[in-house]
């Protein structure tokens, strides 16, 4: 389901934004932002809107979003979610697109490559738990976004391997880098797909697996559910939510509940604006 903005929300986002217009977009104005949306009756209504979608489907899709102003786009997020500089490039919003002069090569946001399904900011002890794709423009032969979710890779690991294999997920044998502001540096043993309640969440980056299990070697059990769980991810056949992004397009996944991809971009433009943030309503509190 995809939510377009009517334009009541649209002035009511950008009479919103206005309260920051001369203020550097730091905490502290986020909070104003949100404050500020919090007594907009129609922006009330459309944040549970979003909010129930998140829930509902793990992802929320607002088509005419005001994606080039900050502080617009800041307000329509924060009706769901905080926003974080720190795992996003040191900004709050992060523009991918591919970068000729590449200057951090790992990085597969800033090239043309494609990109696997994973989840983002996995190497945070408590990793992001909205990843927000406003685009911009997105005349690229390619960049098609994807999406998996959690409940669906359960589902097929189970089908495929049975009970044990999923148990054998939920295990905090699986290997991350741990590079967090708070927490520390080192490496971190986490799971990979484990339940929340009713819910499913997940946890993986295939490349960085790829480069740490050579020095923390798990067992043939954890291993072998590993590999179903790849093959799940390699052919998720109709369990893969397809998405073109187009421009005024902003995508809001909910990065516990889901993996993202995306094809190899071709010729032509494509920029997408990203941010990263903690939802308001989560297991942990509601932020008001
Ligand atoms: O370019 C995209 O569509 C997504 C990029 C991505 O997943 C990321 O930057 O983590
Ligand atoms: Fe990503």
């Amino acid at each position: 389901m995809v939510t377009t903005l009517s334009e009541h929300e649209r002035s009511e986002l950008s009479g919103v934004a206005s309260i920051a217009a001369g203020w550097a977009l730091d905490q502290t104005t986020l909070e104003a932002l949100r404050q500020a949306a919090g007594r907009s009756a129609v922006l009330h209504d459309l944040a549970v809107r979003l909010r129930r979608e998140l829930t509902d489907q793990g992802y929320c899709l607002v088509r005419g979003a005001p994606v080039q102003s900050d502080e617009e786009l800041a307000a329509l997020q924060g009706l769901v979610s905080t926003l974080s500089t720190e795992g996003n490039g040191g900004a709050l919003f992060f523009t991918i697109s591919p970068t000729v002069d590449e200057d951090e090569p790992t990085d597969v946001s800033r090239t043309g490559a494609s990109f696997p399904f994973h989840s983002d900011s996995t190497y945070m002890a408590r990793p992001h738990e909205m990843l927000g794709l406003a685009c911009v423009v997105n005349d690229s032969e390619g960049g098609d976004s994807g999406l998996l979710l959690a409940a669906d890779i359960a589902a097929r690991v189970e089908s495929k391997a049975g009970r044990d294999a999923l148990l054998a997920l939920e295990d905090r044998v699986f290997p991350f880098f741990l590079r967090d502001p708070v927490v520390g540096h080192g490496v971190q043993l986490a799971p990979l797909l484990w339940r929340v309640g009713d819910e499913w969440h997940v946890r993986y980056r295939g490349d960085v697996l790829d480069a740490l299990m050579p020095r923390y070697a798990m067992d043939e059990r954890h291993e072998s559910a590993l590999a179903v769980f790849r093959s799940v991810l390699d052919n998720p056949a109709d369990a893969e939510i397809l998405i073109r992004l187009q421009p005024n397009d902003c995508l809001m996944v909910d990065n516990r509940r889901a993996l993202h991809s995306r094809t190899a971009l071709g010729k032509g433009a494509r920029a997408l604006r990203r941010t990263k943030g903690y939802f308001l309503h989560s297991e942990h509190c509601t932020i008001i």
